[in-house]
């Protein structure tokens, strides 16, 4: 597939959508399992762009329960957990966008059913490598985040489009989480100025950061703690951090879903690391989370030995293996790795 694919650009292309989009279609707008702020803002931002033009026939459905920390979101109350009560909403839609996902695995239980179903399937996304379920792809892996490319489209579709105010909070959301707080290398001019543009339609700032990380429960910050104290291990030979946290672990300190959020960033603030990992026991699988900085591309490593992939600096993979067999193996590959870790400018 090409780089850059914008449906929009495409006459015949926007023409089809048009078509489908006239009338009082049923839309459903799906995104990937243990949604983050960026399916979750593009899709609620979408969903209020979509009912500001008068379309109110619009379901969200998520493959997986929420995270507790994304529930403060305007609309977040609507979003519906998947189970088969919800399959015939999914069979009969005339459209279906699959936001910030490209890879029909993370679509769980739903898969199936959104890939079989008659609508006109729209996929909005900057994950690499993705897969051909989608009717028409509006797809940018250059792109920051899903929230920045549905402001583009939503600009390309209408240019005086104006975004609402819940628009915008939900928006602005996806633009942060997914930048790392306006820091990651995608952080472009261009995503300031849609952040400036969310400002003045009244997003304020703090509030949203304090929403989102500031709202922790007590448990959440012990077992920062714990993690921190026991679990996170530095290897400077390798410029690599690593924690690996069992599912007896998560239990003693009461984790939720999304409590391990963020937790594998903390490795890339020890001074010179490259790479950061945190390997995770659930429901006896294992799920991984690569972060690194630099040129080092933890999507294809991730890719080429655990199953998995995403961009270049943040990525996720899985294991079969015990926990400690998928450290084990972990480790064992790094001095294949090592040349490429160590010439990272720190
Ligand atoms: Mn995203």
């Amino acid at each position: 597939m090409e780089e850059h694919l914008f449906f929009t650009h495409k006459a015949e292309e926007k023409e089809s959508f048009l078509q489908r989009l006239s009338g009082y279609p049923s839309i459903v707008i799906t995104f990937h399992q243990n949604p983050d702020g960026d399916a979750y803002g593009s899709s609620l931002g979408l969903k209020f762009y979509l009912e500001s033009k008068g379309k109110s026939n619009v379901t969200l459905i998520s493959p997986t329960e929420p995270a507790e920390y994304l529930k403060w979101m305007p609309g977040a109350s609507e979003v519906k957990v998947w189970d088969e009560s919800h399959r015939e909403i999914v069979e009969e839609a005339d459209i279906i966008f699959c936001l910030d996902f490209s890879s029909g695995s993370r679509l769980k239980e739903m898969k199936d059913t959104v890939i079989q179903a008659k609508a006109l399937k729209i996929v909005v996304d900057h994950h690499e490598q993705p897969e051909s379920f989608g009717d028409l792809y509006y797809w940018d892996v250059k792109a920051s985040s899903t929230c920045e490319l549905i402001f583009r489209w939503i600009k390309d579709m209408e240019p005086e489009a104006s975004i609402t105010k819940e628009a915008a909070i939900c928006l602005y959301t996806g633009l942060l989480t997914d930048t790392g707080s306006f820091r990651f290398d995608a952080t472009t001019p261009a995503v300031h100025r849609i952040a400036a543009e969310l400002l003045e339609r009244g997003v304020v700032p703090a509030k949203v950061h304090r929403s989102l990380f500031d709202n922790n429960p007590l448990e959440k910050l012990k077992f920062l703690g714990f993690v921190l104290g026991e679990k996170l291990n530095y290897l400077p030979e390798y410029r690599v951090a690593y924690m690996a946290i069992s599912e007896e672990e998560l239990k003693r300190y009461n984790s939720r879903n999304g409590d391990t959020e963020g937790l594998v960033n903390q490795g890339l603030s020890i001074a010179n690391s490259v790479m950061s990992v945190l390997f995770t026991e659930k429901e006896g699988q294992i799920r991984i989370s690569f972060r690194s900085v630099g040129d080092f591309s933890v999507a294809d490593f991730a890719r080429a030995h655990f199953d998995g992939g995403g961009h270049k600096n943040a990525s996720g993979g899985r294991s079969q293996l015990s926990l400690n067999e998928t450290v084990e193996k972990f480790l064992t590959l790094l001095p294949n790795i090592k040349a490429e870790l160590l010439s990272q400018p720190s």
